[in-house]
């Protein structure tokens, strides 16, 4: 038996590379380091550290969400997992798939309370599928099938391990099993998928709300056909944190706001509301009318049933895959639909013509070409000209805030991989997010622009983009300031008092932290140094750069 006796450290990465694992994100401490002595055992193992455990999880979250794949990242025990926990909501709340594990301290070792500890299992448990702690090594095996299996059966989202060191470092003869993945690609039966067909063909003016569920499950075709026998215009779900549906598609009309009643105004035309893996008119700040429309009635399908009839009562809520039901769907729809429906289609995808996507996007894009090119950089010209420049398979990491206001409107959804953005709300995703989503596409163009004030939260992930040289050219939209919270407090209280929204008293110096950190970076403060700049970014494929750009900082 002695030939096979595995230590619990080499047995965990072993698990880990068994079940998809390619990177391993982190930030090691103590506790952490039995598995930093096992790396060396695993070579085959990309270790990449990031300098705080925010940052760790960010990664890991960027990775997971840009590849579809599991992901794995390891942070220091509690004042560490305590750091990640606005990462680990972010994985949440985006249903990102990661095993996230902490080292811990020995078993019975915790109790004396020691520096560093505290229970990390309740910590997790309120954000994570699962949490558990390992307290056997034999239990290693199960544990770690059992976390992967959970990340990612829909809806995915993130699991906890924490690793007591006796666990790590015991050594043991162990069976370490074989992988499940559970098979959710199913498809409703005929008489649901009829039910559907009949319904969207009875209403005389249905609307497409895509969403989320598109982008995860590479669905654009699907979507498109969907929307292309209906006819129907479809409008993208009020938080766009990925590509939802293709751009240029005729019946394509942008995104819904976040403001209540400009969406009820927007779908009130409609008498049905068709969501394909979307989040349902998710709001940020309160207001007192809701946003569907008084009895609006509502078809959903999807894998995430917790949306379902979330909010608002829905007529029929169809859990399955949204690829392989649009797939289905659309030949009994054709079928079902007959000449009627083809000539209704054909019709209305005429008047959409006038008035969708790329006709607002013609109408925008004149306009930001006609601003005088002096004085401060408008944000939506900036978008423009780095739209403009970059190349057209560019994944574009947004956390921009209201200097990417206008990025739905503007930046062509081409795939499903062609955004994305912070979807929780909590800043300072976008730096360390980028990371993960250009190690998952060495070969794909990175662009990330972020706000100066959400930079600030996780900058140090820069060092790790340049660490492992990955080409990313970061965007620092400096206005100076929280500009969207200065807007705010004016709007809800009528007040110029910005205590606490500026930064100016020293100005950050984008440029100099950058260099700090081992970018080459260069300031841009006036419109006919945009392009160059960007050139000699995008020319630049051996690291990543940063140019940070003084914006408009509106009327504050
Ligand atoms: C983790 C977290 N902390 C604080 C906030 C509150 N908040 C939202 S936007 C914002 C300012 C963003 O500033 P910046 O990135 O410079 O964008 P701008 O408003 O200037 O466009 C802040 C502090 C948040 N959303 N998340
Ligand atoms: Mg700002």
């Amino acid at each position: 038996m002695s030939a096979n006796k595995i230590t619990g450290r080499s047995a965990f990465l072993a698990l880990l590379k068994d079940e998809g694992i390619t990177h391993l994100f982190g930030n090691p401490g103590t506790t952490e380091l039995p598995i930093m002595d096992a790396l060396s055992e695993h070579p085959d193992l990309n270790y990449l550290m990031s300098m705080q455990e925010s940052l760790v999880v960010y990664m890991a979250e960027g990775y997971s969400r840009a590849s579809g794949k599991l992901s794995a990242c390891n942070v220091h025990v509690a004042p560490g997992l305590g750091n990640a926990m606005g990462a680990i909501y972010a994985a949440k709340f985006a249903n990102t798939p990661i095993i996230i594990t902490a080292g811990q301290q020995e078993l019975g070792h915790g109790l004396t309370e020691p520096l560093l500890y505290d229970s990390l299992v309740p910590m997790a448990e309120p954000l994570v599928k699962w949490a558990v702690e390992v307290t056997r090594l034999q239990d290693l095996p199960r544990i770690v099938r059992r976390a992967a299996k959970i990340a990612m059966t829909p809806p995915m989202g993130p699991v906890f391990i924490s690793l007591p060191g006796d666990i790590l470092n015991e050594e043991d003869a162990l069976e370490l099993g074989s992988r499940t993945r559970i098979q959710t690609k199913v498809c409703p039966t005929e008489e649901t998928l009829n039910a559907l067909a009949d319904r969207m063909i009875e209403a005389k003016n249905p609307v497409i709300l895509a969403g989320h569920e598109i982008a995860t499950d590479r669905a654009f075709e699907e979507a498109g056909n969907i929307a292309d026998v209906l006819g129907c215009a479809v409008y993208q779900q009020t938080v766009q944190y990925g590509a939802h549906f293709p751009s240029t598609h005729p019946c394509f009309m942008g995104a819904l706001s976040r403001d209540q009643q400009q969406v009820r105004d927007v779908l009130s035309p409609y008498d049905l509301l068709i969501v394909l893996g979307a989040d349902v008119l998710r709001m940020s700040v309160w207001a007192p009318v809701e946003p569907l429309p008084d009895g609006m009635p509502i078809i959903q399908i999807g894998q995430r049933d917790w949306e379902m009839g979330k909010n608002f009562p829905t007529e029929m809520a169809v859990r399955a895959d949204i690829k392989e039901t649009m797939a289905a769907l659309t030949p009994i729809l054709e079928r079902r639909g007959g000449q009627n429906l083809k000539s209704k289609s054909t019709k209305n995808k005429e008047v959409l013509r006038s008035k969708n996507w790329t006709k607002t996007r013609e109408g925008l894009t004149k306009q930001l070409k006609e601003l005088p090119k002096s004085g401060a950089i408008d944000p939506s010209w900036m978008l423009m000209t780095i739209i403009d420049s970059m190349p057209e398979d560019t994944i574009f990491v947004d956390e921009g805030i209201i200097s990417t206001r206008s990025l739905p409107a503007l930046l062509p959804y081409r795939d499903e991989i062609s955004l994305f953005g912070m979807a929780s709300g909590g800043i300072g995703w976008g730096v360390p997010a980028a990371c993960g989503v250009q190690a998952a596409y060495p070969d794909r163009q990175v662009i990330a622009v972020i706000g100066d004030g959400s930079s600030m939260y996780s900058i140090q992930a820069l060092w790790t983009a340049a660490n492992q040289r990955l080409p990313i050219n970061y965007i620092i939209c400096d206005n100076g300031g929280y500009r969207i919270i200065k807007e705010r407090l004016y709007a809800f209280h009528g007040n110029e008092n910005f205590i606490g929204m500026d930064f100016k008293e020293p100005a950050v110096d984008f440029v100099g932290l950058a260099k700090s950190l081992g970018l080459p970076s260069t300031r841009v403060t006036n419109h006919n140094e945009l392009v160059p700049a960007l050139q000699e970014a995008l020319d630049n494929r051996a690291g990543p750069n940063l140019i940070s750009v003084s914006v408009d900082k509106g009327r504050f």
